[in-house]
């Protein structure tokens, strides 16, 4: 059987320059492990608040911090994993299966992420109790 997916950084292409750094990603590149169908961003976070709490059933994202810093706490249905994101050339794959949570969002931190599918609410399960009964 193949074994699942873990969550895990992903490092991109940085191209220095004097007039500054540039990080890039394309379908197909080899780098992300999924077609990108969507992008999103999370910015103006108060400081003390939590995005996510869900998991995903089907989807698989990319979460970048392409501005300031933020911590990602993932359960993939074994152990929690927690990951400080603060490079715009690094971020953090999450596949399918995972619950997961931001916060500690500094000031003016955005958080991009790059998704595999249309926005799909039904896709999302938002109850953690149903989330880990989803797991058995
Ligand atoms: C995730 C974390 C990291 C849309 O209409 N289209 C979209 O593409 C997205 C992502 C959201 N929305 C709507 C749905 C809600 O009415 O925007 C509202 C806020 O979404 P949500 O409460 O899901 O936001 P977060 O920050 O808790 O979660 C988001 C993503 O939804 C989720 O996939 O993993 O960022």
């Amino acid at each position: 059987m193949e074994k699942p997916d873990k969550p895990r950084i992903i490092e991109l292409p940085r191209i220095y320059d004097p007039r500054g750094s540039l990080t890039f990603t394309e379908n197909g590149d080899g780098r992300i492990p999924f077609d990108i169908q969507r992008a999103y961003w999370i910015y103006d976070v108060p400081a003390g608040e939590t995005r996510g709490g869900h998991s995903h059933k089907l989807l698989h994202q990319f979460l970048i911090a392409v501005n300031g810093s933020f911590n990602v706490n993932v359960y993939d249905g074994t152990e929690w994993t927690h990951w400080m994101l603060n490079m715009p050339c690094k971020g953090l794959y999450i596949p399918p299966g995972c619950w997961r949570t931001l916060d500690s969002f500094a000031s003016r931190s955005v958080c991009m992420a790059l998704a595999s599918l249309p926005y799909d609410e039904d896709e999302y399960i938002r109850d953690y109790d149903e989330y880990l009964r989803s797991l058995s």
